[in-house]
């Protein structure tokens, strides 16, 4: 059965985002709102089990003495902080840039070339997916993904599946007719749970998280070891695609992770 679409998470999966990106937004953003506040790596990996950047703020927010006891006050807090680091990621994407994690272009350019439809499936907000595409992709990289399911787009945020399901519709296909990438346990519970096959390229902060119900777990679609299970044979490249996708898929392998 072919794969007719693929659809990529992008915090952790497209891109390093979070350490560099996200975290570094959100402590420039509570500096310029006078905070004394600071999300370290460390503390940031943690607070990534919330998923939604207004969500984890507010989430930190409970844990603190020296925020707004006031609920009101806190969501405009929480809002107004949101709204700066976004702006300030968009910055530091156009000013540094994060480069796409490697093999995830040219998966992407195999999926164009082959007719496979690509949807973004994230509860990012959609100003942050066009910031990162847009310095990679150029200004026309709306028509790469013909279906776009963003945090603003869904009541609950990942693991609900909500993100998936949405996108399922949009695109009017079968889940098995789909394929997700993903790089959290938040993130594959997600698709799972909305019955699409998810294959999992470890990113920094989740490289030794369990990871339940993955049809293949690796380290990234640039490289063919390390892969449960083993990458099928391929001996001209060493990258992950489109086939390697489909035989997974077709096995439907369920991978758990223990260690
Ligand atoms: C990851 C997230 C997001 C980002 C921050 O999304 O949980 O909340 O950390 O984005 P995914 P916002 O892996 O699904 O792409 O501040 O825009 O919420
Ligand atoms: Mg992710």
């Amino acid at each position: 059965m072919k794969l007719q679409a693929v659809l990529w998470d992008v915090d952790g999966t497209i891109a390093e985002t979070e350490r560099d990106g996200h975290r570094i937004a959100f402590n420039l953003a509570f500096e310029a709102h006078g905070l004394p506040w600071q999300w370290s790596v460390e503390r940031y990996g943690e607070l990534l089990l919330v998923t939604g950047g207004r969500e984890r703020l507010l989430h930190d927010m409970a844990t603190r003495s020296d925020a707004p006891s006031m609920t009101g006050e806190r969501d405009a807090l929480a809002r107004s902080l949101h709204v700066q680091k976004n702006e300030l990621y968009a910055q530091i994407i156009q000013a540094q840039g994060i480069p796409f994690r490697p093999g995830v272009q040219n998966l992407m350019e195999e999926c164009l070339a082959r007719n496979v439809r690509m949807a973004i499936t994230t509860t990012t907000s959609r100003s942050n997916v066009g910031a990162l595409m847009r310095a990679h992709l150029g200004e026309s990289w709306k028509s790469w993904f013909p279906v776009m399911v963003c945090g603003e787009d869904v009541a609950q945020k990942k693991p609900n599946p909500e993100v998936y399901v949405r996108a399922l519709q949009l695109l009017k296909l079968n889940p098995l007719d789909t394929l997700a990438l993903e790089d959290s346990p938040g993130g594959v519970a997600a698709a799972c749970a909305a019955q699409i096959p998810v294959v999992v390229t470890r990113s920094v902060y989740f490289d030794n998280a369990t990871v339940e119900g993955a049809i293949a777990i690796g380290p990234g679609l640039h490289q063919r070891t390390g892969w449960r299970p083993l990458a099928p044979e391929a001996p001209c490249t060493n990258h992950i695609g489109l086939d390697d996708l489909l035989t997974w898929r077709d096995r439907m392998e369920h991978t758990s992770q223990f260690e």
